[in-house]
């Protein structure tokens, strides 16, 4: 396949974002020499983000990892020796079975892996299989989106969807914790598009973020209040007779019970004071929300998104705001109602064939990722960890309560295994560094959580040095662990067709139907292909919501019966000023910690020209707050709680609001100057529904360093 004569290969951003680029990549002599967004496809648009603009600089990155390593210095110092696979194999397969054999069992190894690629393949199938066949315990893969998903799932019975190619028709647009022009440019594109033919962009964020910036109106939200806010709409829309009774009664279940509980709960004096935006605000904003039809002559689109999940409440503010647009009745037209996630319409992205979850034996415990921590520290139930194997993330960097991580992962009774294409963080901790392919040395398929189209990524070069890709190393592992070779001798083009085979359930939502069509080798001849789903999907528009229902459940059957709420609520955060008066006086900033716009998660942040442009970590503090700290703009300050603690370069000014942080970025140990990153100081406690991260669920204080 490699020619001498530049040629052009098809490729797919693996990136966890929810644009999923399509990738024209030129290849000469074996070396990929140009990369860029794919013209032809309409999404992508033939533009890419700033970041992968640079993919290239990745994949011949000078440290790129080339050949297995072992450690020769302490855990955490990051001294290594080259090995050869065959000792890097078989080192991890004599462990893996002693501990499997071992009175503890398998259980005592935890595979810890998230969303380096969202390949189907690489970021799925026989990694998942390999460890679901161990024994290993399992990992709830909590770290990112399970909030909103558990509070969609009690609304609406699944994601919040909209069709993002409809998005253009919406006139009145709400960023609701979703920095859009950062982490879904794309998307912001076809907002910008709407803006255009009347509509207008608003944003609710504690932050002053660049698409909050770019907005028509930017309401600065007290960090996690989003469902009091909510509520408060509900309030106004009701009051003012803007609801759709015609859509509440035939779709909805327990209208008037939610609008009893929020005329009589959630009054806009009340709401204002959870929230810190006035009442004119909130009326404002419910005005513009629930008259768009008439007055902008289009429908409403919420764009919901991750920041105002990680919270305590996180998963009721989701589950409260994905009942906003059937009280208006915007589902019933193409552009309104709300998004969050487009996942649930692509059948592959819950496939077992591909992982096997039937392999699991029963009653095998699982591992919450957000407490790793605890986890490595033998405080959750069943047997202790005492092998780690990470592939697609990098805990050290990443996961809460980093000292905890850094602590556990520094424990020299602990056998790690790290495969990664960079030496990372969390590499230094390892036993054992495995060498990985980048996006253009590898196969995989692709759907995405912000369209509707499927992919195929073709290897566009050969691995650098010896780097291999997951799915081959799990083939290696399997064979050296003796198992079956009917699970693992399964080529990656074996698995894509497997992927898109029809599923033997038929009519299970999502349909089957939305393969029709889709072939490997349409993919491969055509590029990006778009699921069989009709222009202008609706698919709310009469109802048919996949609660246990079938109606849009404003009152749910199903908390009720496991005790908890039925209705829509505001909980409080876990670390809420309002609340614990006695926290907030030792630490009384709530800080928001979301990506900083050159980096992805802790992804690029060794790419210098990316790192150059975020040059270093910073915290944006309100000019009230840093005056009674003493503080002033540039100069550097310390962030910290009972957690730890970070230094950061302060940036003085109205971005926030009193009483408010915000940093950006996830950064390298190895790029700050104290060796830390504002994981130091987030906390482990999970959301109220699904198991959630609450990074932004944060207390802190800011000192001046000098
Ligand atoms: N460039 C870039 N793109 C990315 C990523 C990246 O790291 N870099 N990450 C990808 C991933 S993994 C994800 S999950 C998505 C995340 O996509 P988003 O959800 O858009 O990401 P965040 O920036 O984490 O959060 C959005 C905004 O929520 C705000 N926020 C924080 N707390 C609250 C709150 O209580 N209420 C409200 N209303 N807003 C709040 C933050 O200040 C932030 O500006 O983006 C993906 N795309
Ligand atoms: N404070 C704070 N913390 C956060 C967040 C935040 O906003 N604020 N965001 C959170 C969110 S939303 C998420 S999703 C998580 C993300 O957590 P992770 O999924 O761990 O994300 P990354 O930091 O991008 O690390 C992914 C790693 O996978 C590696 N990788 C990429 N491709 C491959 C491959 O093919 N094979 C192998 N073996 N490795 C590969 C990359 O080199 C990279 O080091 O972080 C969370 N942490
Ligand atoms: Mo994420």
């Amino acid at each position: 396949m490699i020619t001498q004569a530049p040629h052009l290969v098809r490729a797919v951003c693996p990136h966890d974002c929810p644009d999923t680029c399509s990738l024209v990549v030129t290849v000469k002599a074996g070396r990929a020499v140009d990369l860029r967004g794919n013209p032809d496809h309409s999404f992508t648009g033939g533009f890419l983000c700033q970041k992968v603009a640079r993919y290239l600089e990745r994949v011949y990155h000078p440290e790129r990892l080339q050949w297995p390593l072992k450690r020769v210095g302490a855990k955490g110092e990051g001294r290594f020796e080259r090995i050869t696979w065959e000792e890097a194999l078989d080192t991890i397969a004599r462990t893996f079975g002693a501990l499997a054999q071992s009175p503890d069992g398998p259980q005592t190894i935890l595979p810890y892996s998230y969303a380096g690629t969202m390949g189907q393949l690489q970021g799925g199938s026989l990694g998942f299989r390999f460890f679901h066949r161990l024994g290993a315990s399992l990992l709830d893969r909590t770290i990112c989106a399970t909030a909103g998903i558990a509070g969609c799932l009690v609304t609406l019975g699944t994601r919040a969807f909209v069709d993002p190619d409809t998005v253009v028709k919406a006139r009145t647009i709400i960023n609701w914790g979703s920095n859009t022009s950062v982490t879904n440019s794309h998307l912001w594109v076809l907002m910008v598009k709407a803006r255009r033919e009347g509509a207008r962009i608003i944003t609710i964020d504690p932050h002053r973020s660049r698409t909050a910036a770019r907005s028509d109106w930017w309401l600065p939200i007290r960090p996690g209040t989003d469902a009091a806010l909510a509520l408060g709409m509900m309030h106004v829309i009701w009051r003012e007779g803007w609801h759709d009774q015609d859509y509440l009664d035939r779709f909805c279940l327990g209208g008037d019970e939610l609008r009893d509980r929020v005329e009589r709960d959630y009054s806009p004096e009340k709401v204002s004071a959870i929230t810190t935006l006035p009442v004119k605000d909130i009326e404002d904003l419910a005005r513009l929300y629930a008259t768009s039809r008439e007055e902008r002559r289009g429908p409403s689109f919420i764009r919901l998104n991750y920041g105002l999940q990680r919270h305590g409440g996180g998963g009721m503010a989701v589950r409260t705001i994905t009942c906003l647009p059937a009280l208006i009745g915007a589902w019933r037209y193409p552009g309104g109602g709300a998004l969050l996630s487009t996942s649930g319409q692509n059948p592959f992205l819950r496939d077992d064939r591909l992982t096997r979850p039937d392999l699991v034996p029963p009653g095998t415990r699982t591992v919450n990722m957000v407490q790793l921590g605890e986890a490595l520290h033998g405080e959750l139930a069943g047997p202790p960890v005492r092998a780690l194997y990470v592939w697609n993330s990098n805990p050290a960097a990443v996961c809460p309560n980093q000292h905890r991580v850094r602590a556990g992962l520094a424990r020299t009774d602990l056998f790690t295994v790290v495969h990664e294409q960079f030496p990372t963080d969390t590499t230094r901790y390892a036993d054992i560094v495995l060498p990985a392919t980048t996006q253009l040395e590898h196969w995989d398929i692709h759907g995405a959580y912000g369209h509707l189209y499927v992919q195929i990524n073709q290897p566009a070069i050969a691995p650098l040095g010896e780097a291999k890709c997951n799915t081959e190393v799990f083939r290696l592992l399997a064979q050296r662990m003796g198992f079956e070779r009917a699970l693992f001798d399964v080529s990656d083009e074996e698995l894509i067709r497997l992927a898109l085979d029809p599923l033997e359930a038929p009519g299970r939502y999502p349909h089957q139907e939305a393969f029709e069509g889709i072939t490997r080798e349409r993919l491969l001849e055509e590029g990006p292909l778009r699921l069989n789903l009709p222009l202008d999907y609706t698919p709310f528009a009469h109802g048919h919501f996949a609660t246990p229902s079938g109606k849009c459940e404003l009152f749910s059957p199903s908390l009720e019966a496991r005790g908890l709420d039925p209705l829509p609520a505001y909980v409080p955060p876990h670390e809420d000023p309002q609340t614990h008066p006695e926290l907030a006086r030792r630490y009384p900033l709530q800080m928001v910690s979301p990506p900083h716009p050159s980096f992805l998660n802790s992804t690029f942040v060794n790419v210098p020209s990316l790192r150059e442009d975020a040059r270093e970590p910073i915290v944006e503090i309100h000019p009230a707050d840093a005056l009674q700290r003493g503080i002033h703009h540039g100069q550097l300050v310390r962030v910290f709680n009972e957690r730890g603690g970070f230094q950061a370069r302060a940036v003085v000014g109205p971005t926030v609001q009193p009483g408010v942080v915000a940093t950006l970025g996830v950064w390298w140990s190895r790029y700050t100057a104290d060796g830390m990153n504002c994981n130091m100081t987030t906390s482990s406690r999970l959301t109220d529904l699904g198991g959630g991260a609450t990074f932004f669920d944060n207390l802190v204080q800011v000192a001046p360093l000098e």
